[in-house]
């Protein structure tokens, strides 16, 4: 295929309500999706969109949203020129751009979906799911009060979420823990993720955690500290769960290898595209290490995409795959929604549906057509 046109959108969605994790208080959501029209040799012209999942600002990784427009419009487009572009080929043509994988991944997406669409075949077929449903966990962020974070988790369990995943900090960890874990009971999956907010030194206060028959802990310290959640895997009886840690197929293979992760999240965007991502699942499942998707309060888009690759047979944990009204009152697509604690997989060709193009309108704050050189 060949790309004809690139069409970056930034669109700001309010959140239901404010999403509080170790690193920031969200009370929107701004999105950055990338828009191609790809002609292929049949003479057939295609659209496929990607969805960035980069925030506004560098607080969970390095990258930002504008920082993914810019290095995708100066460094990865020029990089795609021809008529040769392939989804498959798209990470090691822009491999010489080091990091900056949440531009790489949304830019690959988009070709992938156009790709897909174009073979009339769903990304859910084309990635191996297994499953036509997975299960639905939530993401329950930090609240100013445990009566607070109560009523969220109970409100969570009536709609029917398989799965609690508490956010913690320093200040706000075990008796949190402790409280929901009384009102769930024990036969609720429960397990917690800090964000890198704590460092080795807190190893005898997050054993605490221990006591509460928890999933996994969630990168309790920093991205950078694989050697050192290994020395904190030994010390506790929870098993750990990268995230932060994890951008490549190579740092899974490490992690695993240092004994610093016993589960990985898997976030496309966070290791440079769902082709990578998958490999990670391979990797991971030859290992015998469980993984879960998870999430970056996706729109439509990339919900669609993460509920097709939780499909893939590795993903023995239920995922950070909510309904679209977890986190929006109205989305760009067709709102998924919890049925008997399940979302169900997209089997229409693509990888999600195309935004609608009203819901697109009214939500938009800038769009830019990107030169093609
Ligand atoms: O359900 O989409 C969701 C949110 C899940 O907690 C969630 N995401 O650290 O995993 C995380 C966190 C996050 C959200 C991280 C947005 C970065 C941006």
């Amino acid at each position: 295929m060949q790309l004809r046109g690139v069409r970056l959108h930034w669109l700001k969605l309010p959140l239901v309500r404010p999403f509080t994790t170790s690193f920031k208080v969200q009370t929107e959501r701004e999105a950055l999706l990338v828009e191609v029209a790809a002609e292929f040799d049949d003479g057939r012209t295609v659209t496929g969109w990607g969805e960035c999942v980069a925030l506004p600002d560098p607080s969970y990784s390095p990258e930002y949203a504008d920082s993914c427009a810019v290095v995708i419009e100066r460094f990865l487009l020029p990089r795609l020129r021809g008529d040769d572009v392939i989804a498959e080929t798209v990470g090691h043509r822009l491999h010489r751009v080091k990091g900056n994988r949440m531009a790489k991944a949304a830019l690959e997406m988009a070709v992938l979906d156009a790709q897909l669409r174009h073979a009339g075949r769903s990304f859910a077929s084309y990635a191996g799911a297994v499953v036509d449903r997975v299960p639905s966990g939530v993401s329950v962020g930090i609240h100013d009060s445990v009566g607070e974070l109560l009523d969220a988790v109970s409100g969570y369990l009536a709609e029917g979420y398989v799965r609690i995943k508490l956010k913690i900090q320093p200040g706000f960890d075990i008796e949190p823990v402790r409280a929901v874990r009384k009102l769930i009971g024990d036969d609720v999956p429960l397990q917690v993720d800090a964000n890198a907010a704590y460092t080795l030194v807190d190893a005898p206060h997050l054993r605490r955690l221990d006591e509460f028959g928890l999933l996994l802990i969630e990168q309790p310290l920093g991205d950078e500290d694989m050697r050192q959640h290994a020395a904190l895997a030994r010390q506790m009886a929870t098993p750990m769960c990268l995230d932060e840690s994890i951008d490549s197929a190579e740092a899974a293979a490490d992690a695993i290898a240092l004994g610093a992760a016993a589960v990985i999240n898997i976030k496309a965007g966070r290791v440079g595209g769902y082709l990578e991502a998958i490999r990670i699942h391979d990797i991971a499942r030859a290992n015998g290490i469980a993984v879960w998707c998870g999430g970056m309060l996706e729109t439509g888009v990339g919900r669609a995409a993460n509920a097709a690759l939780a499909a893939l047979p590795g993903f023995t944990l239920p995922g950070d795959i909510s309904a679209s009204d977890r986190f929006y009152r109205e989305d760009i697509t067709e709102p998924f929604v919890i049925d008997d604690g399940h979302i169900a997989v997209p089997q229409t060709p693509g990888i999600s549906a195309a935004p609608d193009p009203d819901r697109l309108a009214a939500c938009r704050v800038a769009v830019r057509d990107l030169p093609l050189g």
